[in-house]
């Protein structure tokens, strides 16, 4: 399949909108554009998603049935990894070896969803029936069934277009239901491969539904919809605040994982180099573009000299380019509005008296790249760049002395997604995995992934819970059924 014919096709798209050009975030030229869907489309789509819902024509057929085409999604996605690689990196200006490293793992979520389609089951109870009316039945038998919800909206970013897709995709229809498949604006590319990959497999029409357009437009309008049942969202905390709002019309359920400001705690009896290699990849790594990534790093007094000195020696070596650039590992912000806004949160540090360790600019070149940058001498209680989620290659460390005190900093935030600390003293370390406010803790690792482990946020950091078995029950209801024998 020839990455030109997703460019072309991408054009031919109907739609009713505004033209939105795909830029490429390494030259800053349009890849190519589409048109934003309009409401029209929002609704057929959901149309569409809902008669094959009613049908039965997917969550109707055993759940062996599911797996076997969610198996043949995977072989698919394994014959077109490359082209899936391709679009990817062209579109967010990632490493090739990077998207073709993380295409194999999409893959993997349809498998491992497979799995569970024939593992989710409800569970059977004895019932003791005493007094009052529950009294006159004798013999009674109760059971619970998992249902899926019906017809969901899946609208996500752009920091991983192929495997954001498939962390909801693959889930949905492993639970049976019908989605409508909302991409960001700023990569809609593979999620058309992904798109075709879907039917060329064998899933019926109207099951899996791709609207692309922009959020105000296509995901407001998909969040407002009285006929969807559920929204899985994974984007900002402020859209995330917008949905919940929105999908108050019709009390839809909601999914969301949202942003993070994650601590990474590293004690003086860490492996330092370890630590301090690892703490900066956890940042540095895709420009800091990562829901996960550790951009607040405490460090205890005594080791933080070394490991201010040795994460700011990592952020200077590190090669910024595009995917054609030999020897590049970082690739730039997604977009010109992504650029703006990190740089803003840097002028507005320059202005606190933040000290600048290293980086703190836009590359002089083409493409919106900026310095991996170390910051210290930040006020925790004022700065806006140390509360806020910037989504760009920015650090801030500082120096703690014990336990009260790195967690007291640590959880100093309206965020909790994830969590890290860095120690031998392992009663320590899941002492602290404990007082962190954060629905992942690593020990001693970072940036760590499996389908099986559950994902989700604490506080203002998301709803509810992907990956594992929470990961399909999201997508499916509990009905508890009563019988007398
Ligand atoms: O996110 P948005 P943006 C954070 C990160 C970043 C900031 C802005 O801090 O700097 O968000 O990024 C769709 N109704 N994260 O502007 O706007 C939109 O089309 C329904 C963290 O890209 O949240 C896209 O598909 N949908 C995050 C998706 O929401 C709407 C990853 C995300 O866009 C909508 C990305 C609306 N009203 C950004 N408005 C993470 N948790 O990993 C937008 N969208």
């Amino acid at each position: 399949m020839a990455l030109q014919s997703v460019l072309d096709d991408l054009r031919k798209l109907p739609g009713t909108g505004e033209v939105i050009p795909v830029i490429d975030p390494v030259t800053e030229e349009p890849i190519t554009e589409f048109t934003d869907c309009g409401p029209e489309a929002v609704d057929a789509a959901v149309a569409r998603a809902r008669a094959s819902f009613e049908s039965g024509v997917w969550h109707g057929i055993p759940g062996r049935e599911r797996a076997k085409v969610m198996w043949r999604i995977a072989d698919l996605m394994d014959h077109y990894a490359e082209d899936l690689a391709q679009l990817d990196s062209l579109n967010t200006g990632m490493p090739l070896a990077q998207a073709q490293m993380i295409v194999p793992t999409c893959a993997e979520f349809f498998r491992y969803y497979a799995g569970w389609c024939t593992k989710v089951n409800g569970t059977a109870h004895e019932v003791q029936m005493t007094g009052g009316i529950s009294g006159a039945y004798a013999d009674m038998h109760a059971y619970t069934l998992k249902e899926p919800y019906g017809v969901v909206g899946l609208i996500f970013p752009w920091n991983g277009p192929v495997f954001n897709a498939c962390a909801k995709i693959a889930p949905a229809l492993a639970a049976g239901c019908s989605s409508i498949v909302k991409p960001a604006e700023e990569t809609p590319l593979s999620a058309l491969l992904l798109d075709r990959i879907i039917a060329e497999a064998g899933v019926p029409e109207g099951v899996v539904n791709l609207l692309n357009g922009y959020g105000a437009t296509a995901g407001a309008a998909l969040t407002a919809h009285p006929d969807v049942e559920k929204i899985a969202f994974t984007g900002s905390t402020e859209v995330g605040k917008e949905i919940v709002r929105a999908s108050a019309g019709n009390l839809k359920k909601v999914m969301l994982e949202l942003g993070g400001k994650s601590p990474v705690l590293i004690y003086d009896d860490a492996d330092l180099d370890m630590a301090i290699m690892m703490a900066s990849m956890g940042i540095f790594i895709h420009s800091g573009q990562g829901c996960v990534c550790g951009s607040r790093i405490f460090v205890q007094r005594g080791v933080y000299e070394r490991v201010v000195e040795g994460v700011a020696t990592v952020a200077k070596n590190l090669k910024l380019g595009g995917p054609k650039e030999e020897g590049a590992m970082i690739s730039p912000l997604i977009s010109a509005k992504q650029l703006t806004r990190v740089l803003g949160y840097l002028e507005e540090g320059k202005r606190d008296g933040v000290e600048i360790v290293t980086g703190g600019e836009r590359l002089d070149r083409r493409g919106y790249f900026v310095q991996p940058t170390v910051l210290t001498n930040v006020d925790p209680a004022t700065s806006r760049l140390y509360k806020e989620e910037i989504f760009g290659p920015v650090v801030t460390i500082l120096p703690f002395d014990d336990d009260d005190e790195a967690v007291a900093l640590a959880n100093d935030t309206t965020y909790g997604l994830a969590a890290t600390a860095w120690t031998t003293n392992l009663a320590r370390a899941h002492r602290i995995a404990k007082r962190l406010q954060a629905g992942t803790v690593t020990l001693n690792c970072q940036l760590v992934f499996d389908h099986a482990v559950p994902f989700g946020g604490y506080k203002q950091s998301g709803w509810g819970h992907e990956f594992g078995r929470e990961g399909i029950e999201a997508y499916m209801q509990t009905k508890s059924v009563w019988a007398q024998l």
